[in-house]
């Protein structure tokens, strides 16, 4: 009965996105590619953006521009008022208690850094150990396994279940005292695996672990709740999030950002400077050294108001039917098969051929005008783990339809017929 209620709310919910409006946000959608209509596959790498993101950042270059948190002129405090604006939004849509708790960076990339060093580096002993998973970007692993080599501590991977689900009672067994950081996704950019966030939260707590989510691929599917889901840390970056490119989110709970040192040194993160040393500002202006990206905080907060004004449960609906619909027509192509089938997925539908390498799969379909991304997607471990050298992947944006995997197939036939 009450599955049947999360139905019914959820078919409501998909029927009241317009697709068709949402498609006419997007001017790209207009491109014809090799004189075919675009079909673009490939939001994980990075998102089309809406008229309202591309407006508020030309409004702000051709109107309110100056550099921030320095003038006392009327420019200077408008762009403040919107940078400051933008952190509010980012802070009510991942219902962070106050936008102090919202560091904006220049992106996930740097967040994760941010957070590996500074939190890593404060907190981690020798023989202390960081838990990931083996599906992890290397934008949230590289940084751990060089705060590892710095202070001693020990990298270690949980491994993915056979569907691609996260094995959960191996990453109960590998837990430990000695973990002092657990540090995963919440979708994963390759499997589209939706990781069990308040269990990993529980998980770290109960061993005195911190739970540090990249949140890349999920806050841009799943409606984010950073108290709800139990996390540490949250980070996104905001390319993929329908904004621009440069910006980035840190969100981290207040308590853990008022004891974490800086990253990077430099104008704006200082309370006093003398020749021989510096006392620092509280955060979030502590984490934000330098002219932080102006316009691009506008766009994000843009981009922002923009899904919120379809609506998450919205998106969620729509791009959930995307998928079932994604895995049926695509797995339904003879010599096609789907890397990744966890009952909790979101957004991601990876795939290899038996007759082509991911590579030519995406240069074959290109021609008939549909954007996927092949390869090992900054995800080396994974593929190393999955025994693959390359995946071609396909990911759902808010704008997608079902006509585009019709498309997809359609261009998979013709792989087939040239690779026979
Ligand atoms: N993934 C993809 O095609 P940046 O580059 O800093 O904005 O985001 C890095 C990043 C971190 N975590 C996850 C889960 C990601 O998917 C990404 C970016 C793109 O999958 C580009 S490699």
């Amino acid at each position: 009965m009450a599955e049947q209620a999360i139905k019914t709310d959820s078919v409501l919910a998909s029927e009241m996105l317009d697709l068709e409006a949402v498609r006419g946000d997007f001017p790209i959608l207009q491109r014809q590619i090799h004189g075919q209509p675009l079909v673009y596959l490939d939001s994980a790498a990075s998102a089309q953006k809406p008229r309202a993101v591309i407006d508020a950042m030309r409004d702000a270059y051709a109107n309110h521009y100056a550099n921030v948190h320095r003038g006392l002129h009327v420019l200077s405090e408008e762009a403040t008022d919107g940078y400051e604006l933008a952190r509010k939004k980012v802070a009510d849509f991942i219902g962070a208690s106050a936008p102090d708790e919202v560091v904006l960076t220049a992106g996930a990339t740097m967040g994760l850094n941010m957070i590996a060093q500074a939190y890593g580096g404060a907190v981690l002993k020798e023989g202390d150990e960081i838990l990931v998973s083996v599906a992890e970007h290397h934008a949230n692993l590289v940084p751990w396994q060089m705060v590892a080599q710095k202070t001693g501590a020990v990298v270690k991977a949980v491994p993915m279940r056979e569907d691609g689900a996260l094995d959960m009672a191996k990453a109960t067994e590998m837990v430990s005292k000695r973990t002092r950081i657990i540090a995963m996704a919440h979708v994963s950019n390759v499997l589209g695996t939706l990781y069990d966030i308040k269990a990993l939260a529980d998980l770290a707590h109960a061993h005195g672990a911190v739970l540090v989510v990249d949140g890349c691929q999920g806050v841009v599917h799943e409606s984010v709740d950073v108290k709800a889901l139990g996390c540490d840390f949250y980070v996104f970056t905001g390319h993929k999030l329908y904004g621009p490119s440069g910006i980035g989110v840190v969100w981290g709970r207040g308590a853990l950002l008022a004891e974490m040192p800086p990253f990077l040194g430099g104008g704006g993160m200082i309370d006093r400077v003398s020749i021989t040393d510096s006392t620092y500002a509280n955060p979030p202006e502590r984490f934000e050294a330098g002219t932080p990206p102006i316009a691009e905080s506008i766009g994000l907060g843009a981009a922002i108001d923009y899904v919120q004004s379809l609506g998450m449960e919205a998106i969620s609906a729509h791009e959930q039917d995307l998928l079932a619909y994604a895995h049926e027509r695509l797995g339904a192509v003879a010599g096609v098969r789907l890397i990744g089938t966890a009952a909790e997925k979101s957004g991601v539908v990876s795939f290899v051929m038996d007759c082509a390498h991911p590579h030519d799969i995406a240069t074959i379909v290109d021609r008939a005008g549909v954007a996927i991304r092949a390869g090992h997607h900054c995800a080396q471990p994974l593929h190393e783990f999955l025994g693959l050298n390359a995946t071609a992947r396909t990911s759902i944006g808010i704008y997608n339809q079902r006509a585009d995997f019709d498309c997809l197939a359609e261009a998979l036939e013709k792989v087939k017929v040239i690779f026979k």
